[in-house]
């Protein structure tokens, strides 16, 4: 029942962003776990897995998702009674979401130092993470202007802009199409991440790859803040990060585009930017260069190539 509630406000994007769809996930586990009626454990696992096939189907892109379920779940077959099953799963959603707050605290700390005063910085999307960073540095006292996109067709630079205002931070706001326009004028873009492939490719919201384009063009420094659990296991097996396409309406009214029969709406959330587009990728375990995704997959995810075969 938990799990079904959340779902459905992960799939309409009432809850949002990679790191809170995460965290949303391994709290409705915990409840769904709470809230059980089962008493035999095979009853009880059942349960649990058909939650967290929900949760996990809801957004296919962001990879935070199936990691935050997967170590919530972990060990649970091992589970001799019902009450261990659900005390396991108690103690892994509390553990992950509390290992993740801080995640998000260690980012702010690490990528507000590669921030300097007087930097105008650029930002797509609503980033947790990447703002984060932006408003260590304003608090520690640096003085920075951010530029924030428009983010079609979600509007989410409008959450981010209320963010920055709230701060305090100067905040300029642009179509996202002006970005070329600007990156001139910026001395740092910071971003967040929906998913970081072994080759060190970042998944994030639709346009990240043009506007780390422009900004290479331009020989402005690219930065990625995204915490060790939004780093993919599967692409070391081959396995491709698969990009959410979202409903036509989000774009084109349906109204209008039933008068337009010739005409197919495409609406990807999100693109892949290459690695050499990237200057450093901010973890909670410090900066890396995205060519060294493999490393923090192998190290700091765990896992063993073998749990997935
Ligand atoms: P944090 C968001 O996805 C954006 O793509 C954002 O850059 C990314 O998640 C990371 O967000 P959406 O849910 O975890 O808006 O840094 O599609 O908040």
């Amino acid at each position: 029942m938990f799990s079904t509630e959340t779902a459905e406000k992960i799939k309409c994007m009432e809850i949002r962003g990679a790191g809170r769809i995460a965290r949303a996930a391994a709290e409705a586990l915990k409840n769904e776990a709470l809230g059980s009626k089962a008493t035999i454990t095979a009853a009880f696992i059942g349960e649990m897995e058909r939650a967290a096939a929900l949760l996990v189907a809801t957004r296919p892109t962001a990879v935070s998702l199936p990691n935050a379920v997967h170590m919530v779940m972990a060990g649970l077959n091992r589970a001799k009674t019902v009450d261990e099953a659900r005390v396991g799963i108690v103690q892994r959603a509390d553990a992950f979401i509390h290992s993740s707050q801080h995640a998000v605290e260690k980012i702010a700390e690490f990528g507000a130092r590669h921030i300097r005063d007087g930097d105008t910085i650029l930002t797509h999307c609503n980033s947790e993470v990447a703002l984060g960073c932006i408003i260590e540095a304003h608090r520690l006292g640096k003085e920075i202007e951010v530029f924030a996109t428009e983010v079609r067709p979600r509007n989410q630079g409008l959450i981010t802009i209320r963010t920055l205002n709230d701060a305090g931070i100067k905040t300029n706001f642009i179509v996202d199409s002006a970005v070329r326009s600007f990156i001139s004028d910026m001395d740092l873009v910071i971003v967040g991440a929906d998913a970081v492939t072994v080759n060190g490719a970042v998944v994030n919201k639709i346009g990240t790859s043009q506007v780390a384009h422009a900004a290479y063009e331009a020989r402005v420094n690219v930065l990625v803040a995204a915490e060790t659990y939004k780093f993919a296991p599967r692409t070391i097996l081959g396995e491709e990060i698969q990009i959410e396409e979202r409903p036509a309406g989000e774009v084109l009214p349906d109204e209008i585009a039933r008068t337009l029969p010739h005409v197919t709406v495409r609406n990807p959330a999100f693109d892949v930017t290459p690695a050499e587009f990237i200057d450093l990728i901010i973890t909670e375990k410090g900066a890396i260069p995205p060519q060294m995704a493999y490393l923090i997959i192998r190290e700091y995810l765990g896992w063993d190539i073998t749990e997935f075969n």
